[in-house]
């Protein structure tokens, strides 16, 4: 008997194709092959194409199968309604689904365009080819099948080589699908190891900039930090004919705080003297660094001098707050600093280094004052040359 094809989906032949597709324990049918290959032997199954050929006309298939059977290449498995081929398909592993389905589109029960909806619906990542046979030729059925998403079409009676033809260019079609798949999943794969490596280089080399202008012991910025620094910012404040501060801070009788604390202590100390002058910095142009031993700079730009005198209250008073015990310190119980601050509206054409010679120059008085205290210079353009 033959059922006439709808144009449109049997809705509950559908439904309740799925549910049973989903439940049904059923086993599966007709799933002959004449040559089977071992489903262990990747290699040889590599080598072939499974097809699944879903017809109601037992001659049919048995044309097909007999015809397609001398190529070697192909596995042959049948189902005698789009129900049957529902439920071997759900009895199948994944790997061992076929190529390529050769569906009939008038067939009992659920028809060929029905049995590819519920394909689609139970299976939706699976991008199985499938050729509609039929001996309905005209032109809407036809057009069904291709809007559904059929790669081809053969009207019956075929040619059983126009069938191979056909089976041929889709399976070709197939490979270079898979092929391009595999080519695409390893350049992700590859574009994604490179974006990893990329990423830890640009860490890495981030980190390299960091310690190269971070100082070690006290994680504020080095020397060499403070040279790119103060060069930049005079440049820039020449330009802008704006002031530039620079206090030195010393540790008042620091050797003698590591002779009787212990060098480890010393280093302990230092660490907690520069973070609490990092801590009492305003701006984020503020730069403290270490200039060296247990000597730090700390730069002000577009700072004057009466400003760079608050900054310099803030330091000491961020030092003394730490109230680390210095029992062989002649100026305080505790560690204290000297400070040396200096000012001057850079000039184009001239360097820092009288302001470093001053900021020193203010340091060495503020010592000589008998410590824990600053010292300040303005460096007006008469007294650059000093
Ligand atoms: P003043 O008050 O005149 O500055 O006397 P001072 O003892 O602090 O100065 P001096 O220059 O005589 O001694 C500085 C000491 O700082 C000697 C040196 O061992 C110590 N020092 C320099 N760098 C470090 C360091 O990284 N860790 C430790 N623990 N000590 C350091
Ligand atoms: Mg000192
Ligand atoms: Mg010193």
């Amino acid at each position: 008997m033959r059922y006439s094809v709808t144009s449109h989906a049997n809705t509950s032949a559908l439904t309740s194709a799925l549910t049973s597709a989903a439940t049904s324990d059923r086993p599966p049918l007709t799933h002959s092959d004449p040559q089977p290959i071992v489903s262990s032997d990747m290699e040889s199954r590599r080598k072939h194409y499974s097809l699944l050929i879903v017809d109601d006309t037992p001659d049919n298939v048995d044309l097909l199968r007999r015809y397609l059977m001398r190529f070697k290449k192909f596995r042959i498995s049948s189902a005698e309604n789009g129900q049957i081929a529902l439920d071997s398909l759900r009895d199948r592993p994944l790997d061992d689904r076929p190529d390529l389905i050769l569906m009939d589109v008038v067939m009992p029960q659920l028809n060929g365009f029905e049995t590819y909806r519920a394909i689609k619906v139970l299976y939706p990542d699976w991008d199985v080819p499938i050729i509609f046979m039929t001996g309905l030729s005209d032109l809407s059925s036809k057009l069904e099948g291709l809007e559904l998403g059929a790669v081809d079409y053969i009207i019956k009676p075929f040619q059983k080589e126009e069938v191979l033809a056909r089976i041929e260019l889709q399976l070709r079609l197939l490979d270079l699908t898979r092929q391009l798949r595999a080519k695409n999943e390893q350049l992700e794969r590859e574009i994604t190891e490179r974006q990893r490596v990329e990423t830890a280089l640009k860490d890495a080399n981030l980190e390299l900039a960091r310690l190269a202008t971070i100082d070690g012991l006290t994680q504020v910025a080095n020397r060499r930090c403070f040279d790119e620094v103060i060069s930049k910012e005079w440049a820039r404040l020449a330009d802008e004919s704006r002031p530039l501060s620079l206090v030195l801070c010393d540790v008042d009788y620091f050797k003698r705080f590591n002779d009787f604390y212990g060098h480890q202590a010393g280093d302990d100390c230092l660490v907690r003297v520069a973070r609490a002058l990092q801590d009492s910095t305003r701006r984020a142009t503020d730069l403290v660094a270490r200039y060296g031993g247990e000597e730090f700079a700390v730069l002000l730009p577009e700072t004057d001098l009466s400003r760079a005198e608050e900054a310099i209250y803030r330091l000491r008073f961020a030092v003394e707050s730490l109230m680390i015990p210095h029992a062989q310190s002649d100026a305080s119980e505790w560690v204290t600093v000297s400070l040396g601050v200096a000012c001057q509206v850079p000039k184009l054409g001239q360097t820092p280094q009288n302001l470093i010679a001053a900021a020193d120059s203010a340091l060495y008085e503020a010592k000589q004052q008998g410590r824990n205290t600053y010292c300040a210079r303005y460096l007006t353009d008469d007294r650059c040359g000093e």
